[in-house]
């Protein structure tokens, strides 16, 4: 039995992700802000899920918790996206807890889980990340960047991890429903189906499927990025402002 530290276990891939852990027979420490969304989650799902309620971004919190156990397998998948608006109209404050939760407290946690995972010579890192980090799209800004640094991270998580027998996986969705948009658009629901209107997205349990087959690839195997799309969709590609030729 193996033991995962999932973060953003309350809602989406997280959710999906434990799910899926525990149905393979092993044990889950989730975490996410909303207590009572844990508590029913520990209800339901029995002893071998352990909620943990913090918020990411607490970094006296993170050290704490990666001390209560060791981890055989860290998801960092806590993160949001937060409005749409373009960089002359954003809001700042949405800025910052972007980076903070996407960036930062992703960085943080893993610092404090891999030392533990190096000592005992096995360890299995899983950075969410998105489409967004490579493929530019009006509004995306901060939100596209702050998943090029987990692109970049991961990157260079693996190559410091050469030799010890830890592996490091991204996986970059793109549309999947999930309360993602309910939390871009800050409760507009309307707007936040609409993102999914007319085509079928990805759901939670496509991503959690990816996740879960790259986490049971055998030790010499190491997957480092999975792109999963809805056939539905693919990237914009150029844009262009045209103007009406005068005459
Ligand atoms: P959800 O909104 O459904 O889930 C996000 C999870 O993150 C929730 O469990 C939430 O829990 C948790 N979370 C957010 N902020 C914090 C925080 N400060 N501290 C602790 N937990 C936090 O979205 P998804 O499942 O879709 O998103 C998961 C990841 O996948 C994110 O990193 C997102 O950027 C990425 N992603 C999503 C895509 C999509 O289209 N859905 C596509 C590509 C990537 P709580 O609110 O209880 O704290
Ligand atoms: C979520 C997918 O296209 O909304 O990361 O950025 S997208």
């Amino acid at each position: 039995m193996s033991v995962a530290l999932i973060t953003g276990a309350s809602s989406g891939f997280g959710l999906a992700i434990t799910r899926r852990w525990l149905a393979a027979g092993h044990r889950v420490v989730g975490v996410a802000r909303r207590a009572d969304r844990l508590a029913a989650l520990a209800d339901e799902l029995g002893p071998r899920f352990r909620p943990h309620a913090l918020d990411v971004r607490d970094h006296a919190g993170l050290v704490a918790l990666a001390a209560t156990e060791p981890f055989d397998v860290l998801v960092n998948n806590a993160g949001l996206a937060l409005g749409l608006g373009k960089v002359p109209q954003a809001d700042l404050v949405d800025w910052d807890t972007m980076i903070a939760t996407n960036c930062t407290a992703l960085a943080h946690l893993t610092r404090a889980v891999v030392p533990g995972m190096v000592e005992r010579g096995r360890g299995h890192v899983v950075n969410l990340g998105s489409i967004a980090s490579t493929h530019a799209y009006p509004g995306g800004n901060v939100y596209g960047a702050s998943k090029a640094f987990v692109r970049q991270f991961s990157a260079n998580l693996r190559a410091d991890l050469l030799g010890t027998g830890l592996r490091v996986t991204l996986v970059e969705p793109a549309a999947a429903r999930t309360e993602f948009a309910q939390v871009r658009f800050k409760g507009d629901d309307a707007r936040a189906d609409a993102v999914y209107d007319g085509f079928e997205p990805l759901s939670a349990e496509d991503v959690a499927e990816a996740v879960v087959w790259a986490l049971n690839q055998p030790p010499h195997v190491n997957v480092g990025v999975i792109e999963l799309w809805p056939t539905a969709q693919v990237p914009g590609g150029p844009a262009y402002h045209r103007v009406a030729r005068p005459g």
